[in-house]
């Protein structure tokens, strides 16, 4: 078990479109694992691999109250969206102490391989929805901000740059 760097907003590998992952074997299962436990450990909901600099097509994501419901997606394919749509506050690991509406489907049916590598269905809406939309988005290489006006993703560019180099000070 290993706790994983997480690339932070602006790294140009963020924007990476992920491929889809070949097999899951002793790689994949070792690289859930770990990005189970940086999700918890950075009090996250949701990681996408390539927040941790790995481009295939890998999530995990807990919503539980209780921390313990553990859900992972290999290959996430949307089979169906709804026709209604909701403004919802998002956070990013990547893009840490930012806030802000982004529209989403309220729901969701997604296809994916989970962690032992058998077809799941999931029929998702509320939180877990929202969740399965942001990380997906990081597969494709796009990051929330991009939904934001330019002047406030210009903003938090800086604010972002700024907070890195006082980190490397
Ligand atoms: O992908 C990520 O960086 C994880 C991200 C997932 C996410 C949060 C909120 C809406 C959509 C997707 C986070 O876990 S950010 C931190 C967080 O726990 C949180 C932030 C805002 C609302 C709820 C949770
Ligand atoms: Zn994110």
């Amino acid at each position: 078990m290993a706790l994983l760097p997480i690339l932070c907003y602006p790294d140009p590998k963020l924007h990476k479109v992920a491929k889809p992952v070949a097999q899951v074997d002793a790689r994949i299962k070792n690289l859930v694992t770990d990005m189970l436990e940086t999700m918890y450990d950075a009090k996250g909901i949701g990681l996408a691999a390539t927040q941790v600099d790995v481009h295939e097509r890998l999530i995990v994501i807990d919503v539980s109250e209780e921390r313990n419901v553990p859900l992972v997606l290999i290959n996430p394919e949307l089979t169906w969206t709804s026709a209604e749509k909701h403004i919802n506050e998002e956070g990013c690991l990547s893009v840490p102490g930012i806030y802000d509406g982004v529209e989403r489907f309220d729901a969701v049916h997604v296809t994916a391989l989970d962690g032992s590598g058998k077809s799941r269905v999931i029929e998702a809406d509320g939180m877990l929805a929202v969740c399965i939309q942001h990380e997906m988005d990081h597969l494709m290489g796009k990051v929330f901000v991009e939904y934001l006006s330019p002047l406030k993703r210009n903003r938090i560019k800086t604010k972002m740059l700024k907070a890195q180099r006082e980190e490397r000070a």
